[in-house]
């Protein structure tokens, strides 16, 4: 594809162009490419509408789960968009960015009814951090339903001021383990700190265990649960169909990041980052230490990724194997093309409206989430003809 090269020689070309004449930021030739409705190669029906949705899951039955950040489960139906609500939810510290988070249910749902989910939870003088539980769904013939038996199975540690970069993805491996993000909370330097954590991903057994074969184990808890280090704001984690572990990552300034995780991989953050600090400072990019895990791909003007599925159904045969990522500031649709251990940005959707939350159903469609009040759940298909 020609696009990573054309936009690279934008870059480098446009400030030379514009340096005298203009201090603002040249315009972002990804931005400005995104296909417009008029051309989307598909269709987007509304299904329901919600407010605040953070994420949501598919199961087996090929009804729906969404959460609602402010601290709701929902079960939909998604031939005609009802809405049924959960019971037995947690209390969550909603607000900032907290509240409730992502849901998933186990690979042998259909067995033993355990749905996983995270949240943010309060701790004591003021402080919060992520949670995440299970418990076994039970759902009514009129759709909604109940939680029980709930755990907690894991927590952030420690709790600390603020309301931001909770992370809580989930997604189970091909290896049945359950994978976690956690993010930095905007503390920048626990990423680092193997005696916390934060900014980390974490890898565990269903019950929350740790699993004797993770890269730590020999530092003893928190170090045992992490499986690679360094991160910031993790919204979004999938595994392809080999097997390997990608996620994004919201940056700094001008840092949005694809990466590609390894056991045990140290991503750097925030000793490196191609972008920088909001109020200014510098961050040495990653080329200055190729100790650090470089991102595969670097938005430098940035899409704010959240949500993301790694596609491999039959709806959209030409789209096998792309990653489909959700964009909130970039308010987009953003696929991703990959090449073994590369990827680029194949392409882009003006969505108008920011992105939360990208999940493939039972068919093969596509399925977005809108972000904020009144936010849309839409259903991508192939446009006829
Ligand atoms: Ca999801
Ligand atoms: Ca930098």
């Amino acid at each position: 594809m020609p696009r990573p090269l054309l936009l690279s020689l934008a870059l480098a070309i446009t400030p030379a162009l514009f340096s005298t004449a203009c201090a603002a930021d040249p315009a972002d030739p990804a931005a400005e490419a995104a296909i417009k409705p008029a051309q989307w190669p598909f269709a987007a029906t509304e299904v329901a509408r919600f407010n605040e949705p953070w994420a949501m899951t598919f199961l087996p039955d090929g009804s729906l789960l969404v959460t609602e950040k402010a601290g709701k489960l929902l079960h939909v139906d998604p031939a005609s968009g009802k809405r049924s609500e959960i019971s037995g939810v947690p209390t969550v510290a909603y607000g900032g960015q907290g509240g409730f988070g992502d849901v998933l249910a186990h690979p042998q749902f259909t067995n033993n009814g355990w749905v996983y989910y995270s949240y943010a939870e309060d701790g004591q003088d003021d402080t919060r951090g992520a949670a995440v539980a299970r418990a076994r769904l039970v759902l009514a013939a009129d759709g909604s339903g109940q939680l029980s038996d709930a755990q907690v199975i894991w927590r952030q540690t420690p709790k600390v001021s603020g309301r931001g970069h909770y992370g809580h993805r989930l997604a189970f491996g091909p290896d049945g383990k359950l994978w976690i993000s956690s993010s930095e909370r905007q503390k920048f330097d626990p990423a680092q700190d193997m005696k916390t954590n934060l900014g980390k991903i974490i890898r565990l057994n269903d019950d929350g265990s740790v699993p004797a074969d993770n890269p730590f184990v020999a530092q003893g808890a928190p170090a045992d649960q992490v499986w690679s280090l360094g991160h910031r704001s993790v919204l979004g984690i999938a595994f392809d169909g080999n097997g390997k572990l990608w996620e994004h990552e919201m940056g700094p300034k001008g840092g949005d990041e694809l990466n590609l995780i390894q056991r045990g991989g140290n991503y750097g953050y925030p000793i490196v980052s191609n972008g920088d600090h909001y109020d200014g400072r510098p961050i040495p990019d990653h080329d200055t230490r190729p100790d650090f895990i470089a991102p595969v791909v670097t938005w430098r003007q940035v899409i704010s990724p959240a949500g993301f599925v790694i596609y491999n159904g039959a709806l959209f045969p030409q789209w096998k194997g792309s990653g489909f990522i959700g964009g909130l500031s970039s308010q987009s649709l953003v696929r991703v093309a990959f090449d073994g251990d590369t990827a680029h940005e194949a392409e882009r959707f003006d969505m108008g409206k920011r992105i939360r939350e990208v999940e493939q159903g039972p068919d093969g469609a596509l399925w977005l989430l809108e972000d904020g009040n009144n936010a849309r759940l839409l259903k991508l298909t192939p446009k006829a003809g």
